[in-house]
């Protein structure tokens, strides 16, 4: 018998805007409790309610203004302040499940312009999700879901952008840790591919939490 000890799965759902990453983290959050696996959900940016999350809010909906850079570490510090209780849940056998991480502050800071190696460095050892899935969308079909809103990054050249640099980021991962979704089927659908590469994960891991990047 094997005396390694076993933790949860630490999961990332990323995506562009409009995907469908709420719709998803949330059914999928229904799933793993019906199996009786707990599950913490995390949303970055983080509680828009925090010193940093009210930052961040503001700048978003365009009601300060704030250097790229300066905007970047900020979403960069949301996730580190929340680093340490990630380990603690799951150590404790909680799986936890992020509506978007780092990889959508690399995309969406190299989208405007910075280089993707500077991007990456604020988010150096932080926990490395063990499975990222990428709900891929065309800008199309996200105009099709009403639109883009009101904030700072929802405009369709931006989104494309973004786009392409999730699927650059994407070459860098193999198929086990990072798997793109066709976000643009139905909900059923989505949240059926979803599961079937989640449950692989639910009877834990024996493998450390690596790092990120
Ligand atoms: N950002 C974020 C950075 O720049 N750096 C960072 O480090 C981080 C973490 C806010 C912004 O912050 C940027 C990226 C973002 O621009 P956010 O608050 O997470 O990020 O906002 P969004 O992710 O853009 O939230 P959205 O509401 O736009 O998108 P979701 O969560 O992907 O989509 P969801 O589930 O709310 O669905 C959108 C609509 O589509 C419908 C839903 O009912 C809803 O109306 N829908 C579908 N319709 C048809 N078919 C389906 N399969 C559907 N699934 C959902
Ligand atoms: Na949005």
């Amino acid at each position: 018998m094997s005396n390694i000890p076993r933790r949860a799965a630490f999961i990332a759902i990323e995506g562009l805007d409009r995907s469908g990453k709420t719709t998803q983290v949330a059914t999928l959050q229904t799933r793993l409790q019906a199996e009786g696996i707990p599950v913490k959900l995390l949303k970055f940016p983080v509680d828009r309610t925090t010193a940093i999350g009210q930052m961040i809010d503001s700048y978003l909906r365009s009601q300060s203004e704030l250097d790229d850079r300066a905007i970047h570490l900020l979403f960069s510090a949301n996730r580190w302040e929340l680093a340490a209780s990630i380990e603690q849940l799951l150590a404790a056998g909680t799986t936890v499940v992020c509506d978007r991480y780092a990889f959508s502050g690399v995309a969406f800071s190299t989208a405007k312009g910075l280089s993707l190696d500077w991007c990456r460095s604020p988010d150096v050892s932080l926990p490395a999700p063990d499975l990222t899935l990428f709900l891929d969308i065309t800008p199309e079909q996200a105009r099709s879901r009403g639109g883009y809103g009101e904030e700072r990054y929802e405009k369709e050249e931006m989104q494309r952008k973004v786009r392409d640099v999730f699927h650059q980021i994407s070459s860098e991962f193999t198929a086990a840790t990072w798997v793109t979704i066709d976000a643009g089927r139905e909900r059923e659908d989505v949240a059926e591919d979803v599961w079937n590469f989640v449950r692989q994960l639910t009877g834990g891991l024996s493998s450390p939490l690596e790092r990120l990047w």
